[in-house]
């Protein structure tokens, strides 16, 4: 069972992934927690270039490092899990692409899909859980970490509803696979519906 976890920042998927990994593994289950960009030796080094502000890429170039990655981390890690029967939790995965490359920097729908088609080899989550609060929410809680913004932290409030009409609208078109939860308020009241979303598709893939 391939489950993705997906949202604009701060909307709480790095909170909630991590909690979803320790629910599934108290149940007996073994779960593979990993994250886009990253998640291999190579796409650490490309999570660096893609969100230290060093580099201002086009979004071309971006979204080629994106497509890199995934291609590493669809052979190096996704499939092998899976192959091994094991649940796999991954912190972002296309949705991410076309919400981000195609929303938010414009780059043309079905040409990112082609893309996220060729970098994916076809590899399609079962569940995605779309983490969905309004945009001022959002980069409040990812403003208030702390830590000096990134180059995607430094968009601007229009990139980023631009991004979450995207990911909304994927929802529309993808009921079964993808199920928003509203995460405007305790990380708590989110969990219940998770959970419940889990325990589903537990159910008919793990019986
Ligand atoms: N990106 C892309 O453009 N294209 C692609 O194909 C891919 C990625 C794969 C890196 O992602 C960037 O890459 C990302 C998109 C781009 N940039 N942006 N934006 P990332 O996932 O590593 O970075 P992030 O989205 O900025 O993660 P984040 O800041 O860590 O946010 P988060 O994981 O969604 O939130 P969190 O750390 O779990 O929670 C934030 C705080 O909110 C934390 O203190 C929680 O306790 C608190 N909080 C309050 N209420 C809640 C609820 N209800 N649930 C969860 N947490 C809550």
């Amino acid at each position: 069972m391939f489950v993705t976890f997906e949202g604009m920042e701060g909307s709480g998927k790095t909170t909630q992934s991590e909690w979803a990994v320790e629910y599934l593994a108290n149940k007996g289950l073994k779960v593979t927690r990993t994250r886009e960009p990253g998640g291999t030796r190579l796409g650490e080094h490309l999570r660096k270039i893609l969100l230290e502000k060093e580099y201002s890429l086009t979004p071309f170039a971006e979204i080629f490092l994106f497509a890199a990655d995934r291609a590493e981390h669809v052979e190096e890690v996704l499939q092998p899990a899976l192959d091994r029967g094991e649940i796999v939790i991954c912190d972002r995965y296309i949705d991410s692409t076309t919400a981000y490359q195609s929303g938010g920097r414009g780059l043309p729908k079905e040409w990112v899909e082609n893309l996220n088609k060729l970098s994916s080899k076809g590899l399609m989550p079962d569940v995605t859980i779309l983490l969905d609060c309004p945009v001022e929410i959002g980069l409040h809680r990812a403003r208030s970490k702390g830590s000096p913004p990134d180059r995607f932290e430094s968009e601007n409030v229009a990139f980023y509803q631009r991004v979450r009409s995207t990911y909304l609208q994927i929802a529309r078109l993808e009921p079964g696979r993808m199920h928003t939860v509203n995460s405007s308020s305790s990380p708590e009241v989110a969990r219940v519906q998770i959970a419940a979303i889990l325990d589903d598709w537990v159910s008919r893939k793990h019986p």
